[in-house]
């Protein structure tokens, strides 16, 4: 059953939802409303990692993830937490996540693969070329699909060798990150290559630029976009979807299961 992971953005710049969740009453009342819906995980960011962005820094990181987290710790769904940072997913983890989310797939802090593997925690590793600031400065690859896989490949081997075990670990394509529109149509469409990896995918197209360029639609205009992309997905074997609008989402994906067992 492919599971549907709830984003909650706690950040002013996020690209689609930016500054709507940055109370953290907002963003505990918007995941709770996601669980509603039927996320069975909510993402919880305080970064945002949009082309462009800027990083934030540690304490207000902190800040902005933390209460939210406490806040969901009680609901139904399991929690996971966006961030690249060592000290901010250790406080996660501490406030009831279980889940790493690391879209630099345990490049950017060096300390954060130990923690993972010593506290046990599941482990999302992204694909990303190069950092957000720059990642959509002219992206290549000699294949996408065969050069993303290499790369998952490499940084599971570097989870279980910092102790991870393997099966905590999931792996992500990194829809949007260092990609052109045709790189990420490309590995939407060869998705299933990646199941050769053996652990479980992850994918996040909601609301993405891809979406608006094939129809010129803007962020808040990408539901029918996101829920196809998505929809393929998990026929192509997604394991977990990172959507915005899950209850649309849920329904998409249950009328897809009816149809096709
Ligand atoms: N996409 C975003 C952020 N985190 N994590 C994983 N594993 N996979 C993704 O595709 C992914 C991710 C970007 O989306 P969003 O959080 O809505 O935007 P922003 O980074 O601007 O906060």
């Amino acid at each position: 059953m492919t599971e549907l992971m709830g984003v909650v953005n706690v950040t002013p710049d996020s690209f689609s939802d930016g500054g709507l969740y940055l109370d953290p009453e907002a963003a505990i009342a918007h995941g709770l409303d996601l669980v509603a819906a039927g996320a069975e995980i909510l993402d919880v960011g305080g970064e945002s990692t949009r082309p462009g962005a800027e990083p934030v820094g540690e304490e207000e990181e902190l800040r902005r993830v933390v209460p939210v987290i406490q806040g969901l710790s009680g609901s139904r769904s399991r929690i996971s937490v966006d961030t690249s940072k060592a000290a901010v997913a250790a406080a996660a983890l501490d406030a009831g996540a279980e889940i790493v989310n690391d879209v630099t797939a345990l490049r950017g802090d060096p300390a954060i693969a130990v923690l993972c593997a010593e506290r046990g925690a599941t482990v999302v590793l992204m694909h990303m070329l190069g950092e957000p600031r720059t990642m959509q400065d002219a992206p290549r690859y000699e294949d996408v699909v065969d050069d993303v896989k290499a790369f998952l490949a490499e940084r599971l081997e570097a989870a279980v060798a910092a102790g991870v075990a393997e099966e905590r670990v999931w792996l992500d394509p990194g829809i949007g990150f260092g990609k052109t529109g045709a790189h990420n149509m490309e590995l939407l469409r060869r998705l299933g290559e990646l199941r050769e990896l053996g652990r479980p995918l992850v994918v996040g197209t909601s609301r993405k630029s891809f979406i608006g360029k094939v129809d010129g639609s803007p962020a808040d205009q990408r539901l029918g976009g996101t829920i196809a992309s998505s929809v393929l997905a998990a026929a192509e074997g997604a394991d977990v979807l990172r959507v915005h609008d899950v209850a649309e989402m849920s329904q998409a994906l249950a009328v897809a299961t009816a149809i096709l067992g």
